[in-house]
């Protein structure tokens, strides 16, 4: 019995070893808008076949604040099963909901302090719209993955995720205002054990359809 137990204990040192190996790819995508400027906000997603998932869903909470009657940050990304607190930093109520079929949700009227400790759990992938009810351009989005490998490009418009597994996958680029929608922006990637993969893409932007905020109006609606 002790020689097999020593056996199995070896052979899963070996697999971890190789696992790590495997681990250290990272993909790096530099993207811009129609007109060559960076672009911030984009999320790249590199999808995983199912027998995959499983090791890359650890899920961590996150935060989406309300300053200023504007949600912030207005993207985020989260991995499924996660959860997500919207706190209002305001000293004025407001009322945040989804109809997204990813999360319906509603948290009715609420004033600063009063949610700090309140959570919503996003179970299934999907972006998720999210508006205030008294504020019509408030506007956010929260991008829910399949699994930890996503990112959100940042001010020079770069996007990167580290710790990938090396193969052949699908690459999703995802952006509010994009013109194409997101079959279209899905290619295919191939990560080479330990290396760095760059990708550049341009992206063509719809018109920004958030509700104008009027000067010193409130954009107050009721019900
Ligand atoms: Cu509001």
């Amino acid at each position: 019995m002790n020689s097999l137990f020593s056996r199995l204990i070896s052979v899963g040192v070996i697999c971890a070893t190789f696992a790590t190996a495997a681990f250290s790819q990272t993909v790096q995508v530099t993207l811009t808008d129609g007109e060559g400027q960076p672009l911030e906000n984009a999320v790249i997603e590199l999808l995983l076949p199912d027998s995959q998932k499983s090791q890359y869903q650890q899920a961590t909470n996150s935060l989406i604040d309300q300053r200023n009657k504007e949600f912030v940050p207005t993207v985020t990304t989260v991995t499924v099963g996660s959860q997500v607190n919207f706190p209002n930093s305001d000293d004025i109520l407001h009322h945040v909901y989804s109809f997204s079929p990813a999360k319906t949700f509603n948290i009715p009227l609420y004033g600063q302090g009063e949610n700090d400790d309140y959570f919503e759990t996003f179970t299934e992938p999907g972006i998720v719209e999210i508006g205030c009810n008294i504020h019509d351009w408030m506007l956010a989005y929260l991008y829910v993955a399949e699994t930890s490998l996503v990112s959100l490009s940042d001010s020079n418009g770069v996007a990167s995720i580290a710790n990938a597994p090396s193969g052949e996958y699908s690459l999703r680029i995802w952006h509010p205002r994009a013109a194409a929608n997101i079959e279209e922006l899905t290619q295919s990637v191939v990560l080479s054990s330990g290396a760095v993969t760059e990708l550049s893409m341009s992206l063509e932007l719809r018109r920004d359809r958030r509700v104008r905020r009027a000067p010193g109006s409130d954009g107050r609606r009721y019900r």
